[in-house]
């Protein structure tokens, strides 16, 4: 974090209600975070991020203080018919496109929750990317188990 340059931080400054015209080309929707069911420490995390600027951003790691680390991943159907997870190392978001972390397609896997990750709770997320430093705040939910 020591290496970030400066002008990321007057970025995050500027996240308030008035928008700098030099605002990040990195807007983030959709944000449902999920604590962990009871009995797992494994919470998951969806959200859309929308590249409008005009070259592409590659988002290397997201990160917690409320998790022990964040893992990309993404389902797949192997050949059996099998749903699977890949981890990713890295997600490319192409200019003046979007990726959305879905359920059954790229999410994220929040491993190893702190005692003050549960429901109802505040989460901040951390998403480092090629330009620096994009926060994502929101309420844990709680995750209701699907089958
Ligand atoms: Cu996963």
């Amino acid at each position: 974090m020591i290496r970030l340059p400066v002008w990321v931080i007057l970025l995050l400054a500027g996240l308030g209600a008035c928008q700098p015209d030099a605002e990040s080309p990195v807007v983030i929707s959709d944000v449902q975070i999920l604590a962990p069911i009871p009995g797992s420490s494994a919470g998951v995390a969806y959200m859309t991020i929308s590249n409008n600027g005009d070259a592409s951003i590659l988002i290397s790691a997201f990160r917690s203080s409320q998790f022990d680390r964040i893992e990309m991943h993404e389902t797949h159907i192997d050949a059996e018919g099998i749903s699977r997870m890949n981890q990713l190392g890295h997600v490319e978001i192409p200019a003046d496109g979007a990726t959305e972390f879905i359920a059954g397609g790229k999410h994220l896997m929040l491993m190893g929750a702190k005692p003050d990750a549960k429901a109802g709770s505040p989460v901040t997320l951390e998403i480092e990317y090629n330009e620096g430093l994009l926060l994502v705040s929101a309420t844990l939910q709680s995750r209701v188990p699907t089958e």
